[in-house]
């Protein structure tokens, strides 16, 4: 059956995705992206990121910084003095309380986590203390964050490489804190209290031992980590990346866990890199508990990788037609694309001695 045509069940979105995988050889005459250049500086004068150097128009200069540089986002999407004792409510005269015009105010905070001085490293390039280091900075944050009053989730992501919309290539992530919980958290949250309540069991721990028993979609795997292509993955070379212990949080890892992860999120980057040869363009980010006040038990605490290519470093996969109309499709199978990333060595080929 799973040769031909046929829809999977993503349990933690409840959304369906086709599979088309008699489809995957295909002739390709579409677009074609550039190949990004991986000859970069380790200090760019005119990056607005590295060490020392002015942002938004020279009013603001960067620290001389050694390890990783936290600051709030000159570009904010989200401001904390927001009011957000306003909610649902528009101005005085343009709606009314049955109307369907619903909006709500929105208080939050967005910073920008620079992972090293070094322009030209990306994530599996740096050292495994360095990546630790990164880990430890997005946990302070989205303690800090989490703590604040109006903030109820964190949004710790990383947008990577210029098919992602990310115009520099200076390693660097983003921390967005706010008032609601978002569309794609709320989903989660949906189905893992569902699960929770009616089963009395993680759906994550559940749905990890059912990969581990499959042994089909695995990439990589510690002691505390597991990385594998979802069984309903969208994008061709998707990572769920999940603790083996139930937690919900990075500040619920100890300090070999923080070390475990560092390892796992190298490897399996540098296996991304390794696919096409490229510096391996990908949105990421880590799903963690709300940050609302209740202990949300059931929250099991993962991270998503999303990367667009699909071929080859240039041909990108387009989420469009039947897809922005009906619903998702692949035609590359989740096994196949696991089968692919887990036979690719995890070993950076550009690392460093001292790493
Ligand atoms: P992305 O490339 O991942 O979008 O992140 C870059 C962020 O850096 C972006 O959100 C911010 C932009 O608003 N930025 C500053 O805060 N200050 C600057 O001087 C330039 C860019
Ligand atoms: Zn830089």
């Amino acid at each position: 059956m799973l040769d031909t045509p046929h829809r999977r069940f993503n349990q933690l979105t409840r959304e369906w995705v086709l599979v088309s995988p008699h489809r995957a050889k295909r002739p390709w005459l579409g677009q074609v992206e550039k190949t990004p250049s991986e000859n970069l500086p380790h200090y760019d004068p005119t990056c607005y990121l590295c060490p020392g150097n002015s942002r938004v128009g020279g009013t603001i200069q960067n620290p001389k910084y050694e390890s990783t540089f936290v600051f709030d986002n000159d570009f904010a999407a989200l401001l904390p003095d927001t009011e957000h004792a306003t909610v649902r409510s528009l101005p005085a005269g343009r709606t009314t309380p049955d109307s369907l015009f619903i909006a709500e105010s929105e208080p939050g905070t967005c910073r920008v986590v620079c992972f090293s001085p070094r322009h030209d490293l990306s994530l599996p390039e740096l050292s495994q203390a360095e990546v630790e280091n990164v880990i430890r900075t997005w946990t302070e944050q989205t303690r800090e964050l989490g703590a604040l009053d109006f903030v109820n989730y964190v949004q710790v992501f990383e947008n990577k490489g210029a098919v992602m919309g990310c115009s520099n290539p200076h390693p660097h992530s983003q921390v967005w804190a706010v008032h609601h919980l978002p569309n794609e958290p709320t989903k989660e949250l949906n189905t893992q209290q569902h699960y929770w309540q009616n089963r009395q069991s993680c759906l994550l721990c559940d749905y990890l031992s059912e990969e581990l028993r499959a042994q089909e979609r695995i990439v990589a795997q510690n002691e505390d980590f597991i990385a594998l292509v979802p069984f309903w993955a969208v994008w061709p070379f998707e990572i769920l990346l999940m603790s083996k212990r139930h937690c919900g949080a990075l500040s619920d890892l100890d300090q070999l866990e923080v070390a475990s992860l560092a390892d796992i999120m190298r490897r399996i980057t540098a296996k991304y890199d390794h696919l096409f040869e490229i510096s391996f363009p990908y949105s990421m980010g880590f799903h963690q508990r709300p940050t609302d006040g209740h202990a949300h038990d059931e929250w099991h605490f993962h991270a998503h990788f999303y990367p667009p290519l699909l071929r080859s470093a240039t041909v990108k996969k387009f989420m469009v037609g039947y897809e922005m109309l009906a619903e998702a499709q692949r035609d590359l199978t989740a096994e196949q694309a696991a089968d692919r990333l887990r036979n690719l060595s995890d070993v950076h080929y550009r690392s460093r001695k001292d790493s």
